[in-house]
C-alpha cells in the first residue's frame, strides 16, 4: 500500500497531477476540495457551513474536515493506497492524518510538494475562474487563499521534512515534465 500526499499552494496543479498519479498507480483519490464542493452542491449541513468559509478563501475548521476525512477513509478500506489531495492543510490536520493512518496500520509514504511562483498561481486560478466559473477563483478570494496557504499550510513542509518525507518538485512548465519528477518520488518509496 502506498499513500501519497500531494501538497502545494492553490493552483499549484494538485488536481491535475492527481489524475495522472491515479491513472499510473491505481491509487484512490481523496480530494477534500471535491468532497466539500459535492456537499455544497447537495446543500447538506456540512456543505452550508463549508460554503461560508470557502467563499471567503478561508479554511473550513479542522474538526469538520478531520471527521469528514475519517469517514471517507473508511469507505476506501480495500484500497491499494490513497492520494490525499488538499489534505492536510494545517499542522493539526497533519497530526490527525498520521494518527488515523496509524490506527489503520498504515502511514504516509511520500509528500509531493509542487513548487510554483505566486504570479503563476494567480494567473492559473484567474484563467480557471473565467472558464469554470468556480466561485472562489476570483482575484480577492485567490489573494486570501494564498495568505492562508503561507500562514497555515506551508508550515507542513517543515513537519514533513522532519519526517524525511518531503519531495519538492518544480511545478512550472509542462504537465508531463512535472509528472516525470513526481514518478521518481513515488517510485523511490513504492
Ligand atoms: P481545493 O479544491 O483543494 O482547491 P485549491 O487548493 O485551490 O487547489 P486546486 O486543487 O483547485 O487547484 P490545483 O492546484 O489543481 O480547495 C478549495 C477550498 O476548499 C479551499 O480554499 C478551502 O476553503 C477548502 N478546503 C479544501 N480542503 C480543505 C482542508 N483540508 N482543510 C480546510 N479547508 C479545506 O490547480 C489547478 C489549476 O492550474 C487548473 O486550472 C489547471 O488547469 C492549472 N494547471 C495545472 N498544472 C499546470 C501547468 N503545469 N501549467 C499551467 N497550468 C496548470
Amino acid at each position: 500500500m502506498t499513500n501519497v500526499v500531494i501538497f502545494g499552494a492553490p493552483g499549484s496543479g494538485k488536481g491535475t497531477q492527481s489524475e495522472l498519479i491515479i491513472k499510473k498507480y491505481g491509487l484512490d483519490h481523496i480530494s477534500t476540495g471535491d468532497v466539500l464542493r459535492a456537499e455544497i452542491k447537495n446543500q447538506t449541513e456540512l456543505g452550508k457551513t463549508a460554503e461560508t468559509y470557502i467563499s471567503k478563501g478561508q479554511l473550513v475548521p479542522d474538526d469538520l474536515i478531520i471527521d469528514m476525512l475519517a469517514s471517507v477513509l473508511d469507505s476506501k478500506k480495500d484500497s491499494k493506497g490513497v492520494i490525499f489531495d488538499g489534505f492536510p492543510r494545517t499542522i493539526p490536520q497533519g497530526e490527525a492524518l498520521d494518527k488515523m493512518l496509524k490506527e489503520r496500520g498504515t502511514k504516509v509514504d511520500v509528500v509531493v510538494s509542487l513548487e510554483v511562483e505566486e504570479a503563476e498561481l494567480i494567473d492559473r486560478l484567474l484563467k480557471r475562474g473565467q472558464m469554470s466559473g468556480r466561485s472562489d477563483d476570483n482575484f480577492e478570494t485567490i489573494k486570501s487563499r494564498l495568505d492562508v496557504y503561507n500562514g497555515q499550510t506551508s508550515p507542513l513542509k517543515q513537519y514533513y521534512t522532519e519526517q524525511e518525507k518531503l519531495a519538492p518538485i518544480h511545478g512550472m512548465g509542462s504537465i508531463e515534465n512535472i509528472f516525470a519528477g513526481i514518478e521518481k518520488a513515488i517510485d523511490a518509496v513504492k
